[in-house]
């Protein structure tokens, strides 16, 4: 087949599971062009049938703000028509499936497949801005995926669209042997690693990651990593200096290689308000890393609570310290569960049965 993959090219899970489901697809024979308005940071290297367009909107003294959504579905049609493409995969329903359905409409030929990511959805698409739109798109994509169980219950209530929708999780390869041990660097003086993942928006609660350390650090020897960037890392910056512990916590902004970080760390936090997946804390699984988290979106469906780590309300910073003192001192439970957490990310969520689903969905949505 071939098949455009648009997405976003800033750091963040959306991007990563296109560019990744892309990869897989090339892998299988399949020519591939991704959409983007920059090279996707999992884009690196040279891919053999990966084709990269990067989308441009042009400016005029008329616009406020170029619009890139117009682009978008432009470059689509383009690209559609002079590659020959069967399916376009929009990865986020804003505004790349919007983009995909006006690329039908001037290819009509074409398949538009939407994956609903998450703030697609609960944050951004049901802004009512948004709203119409995005429901529009779900209705109108000839196949509609969304990340977890969760999420496709919160697309059907929130807009009202009555369509089959399928779950298809997000998905990691197992770790290569690649990753050095980096603890020494990360962690000089400290006995344990508890490591943060994220794009630092405010669904991400970076500063319930500080409290939660604030606590474990009075109990066990630990360092934090914060990994990622974004508008509220200098608020969480802040925070540490005035509480007095800012040379205990290390702050590596954007990193690529997120496995080095996973490989020597010993817990993951994600105290996010809403997740629909959390890709960050499969990837951590996938390194053996059990995983603290809010019990909230489609995170129960990933981490399973005394197994491969543990879920707690919202907020609840004392009860996920608690756990985290526990874990890093007993350490056989720690690595039971660092084990089965591995175990059921390289098989409930590996990659290949994955992208066998995607491969199916396009099967079915060409043949209607
Ligand atoms: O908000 C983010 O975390 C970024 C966002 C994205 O689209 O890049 O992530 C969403 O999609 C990921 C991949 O499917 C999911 O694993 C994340 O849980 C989801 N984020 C939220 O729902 C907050």
């Amino acid at each position: 087949m071939r098949i455009g993959i648009s997405c976003y090219s800033t750091f963040g899970g959306s991007g990563v599971v296109a560019t990744e489901v892309g990869k897989a697809l090339a892998a299988r024979g399949h020519e591939i062009h991704i959409l983007s308005p920059s090279l996707p940071p999992r884009l690196v290297g040279f891919e053999d049938r990966i084709n990269f367009h990067e989308v441009r909107a042009s400016p005029y003294p008329l616009f406020e703000d170029a619009p890139y959504s117009i682009a978008l579905g432009s470059k689509m049609a383009d690209v559609a028509d002079h590659y020959g493409l069967d399916i376009l995969h929009a990865h986020y329903a804003i505004p790349h499936a919007m983009a995909a359905l006006l690329a039908r409409m001037a290819i009509p030929r074409l398949k538009v497949v939407t994956t609903l990511h998450g703030t697609d959805i609960t944050v951004v698409g049901s802004d009512p801005s948004y709203l119409p739109m995005v429901r529009m798109a779900i209705r109108e994509s000839d196949g509609v995926t969304a990340v977890s169980e969760y999420l496709r219950q919160e697309t059907l209530s929130t807009f009202g669209v009555d369509r089959a929708i399928d779950v298809i999780g997000n998905f990691v390869e197992p770790p290569g042997p690649e990753h050095p041990d980096c603890r020494a660097w990360l962690a000089p003086k400290a006995a344990f690693v508890l490591t943060h993942i994220s794009n630092f928006r405010p669904v991400k609660r970076v500063l319930d990651v500080l409290k939660i350390f604030e606590r474990v650090r009075t109990e066990v020897p630990t360092r934090l990593v914060m990994v990622g960037d974004g508008p509220d890392r200098l608020e969480a910056e802040a925070y540490c200096r005035d509480h007095g512990f800012a040379s205990e916590v290390r702050f590596t902004g954007k990193q690529l290689d997120i496995g080095t970080v996973l490989n020597c760390s010993d817990l993951f936090l994600l105290p996010s308000a809403t997740e629909s997946f959390g890709l960050a804390a499969l990837e951590a699984m996938g390194h053996r890393v059990p995983v603290i988290t809010s019990r909230v979106g489609g995170l129960p469906e990933v981490v399973r609570h005394g197994i491969d780590g543990y879920l707690e309300p919202v907020g609840d910073v004392a009860a996920m310290a608690a756990h985290a003192v526990q874990l890093l001192r007993d350490e056989p439970l720690r690595l039971r569960m660092g084990s089965s957490a591995r175990e059921r990310a390289l098989t409930t969520f590996a990659e290949g049965p994955i992208v066998d689903q995607y491969e199916a969905l396009y099967r079915r949505v060409l043949v209607r």
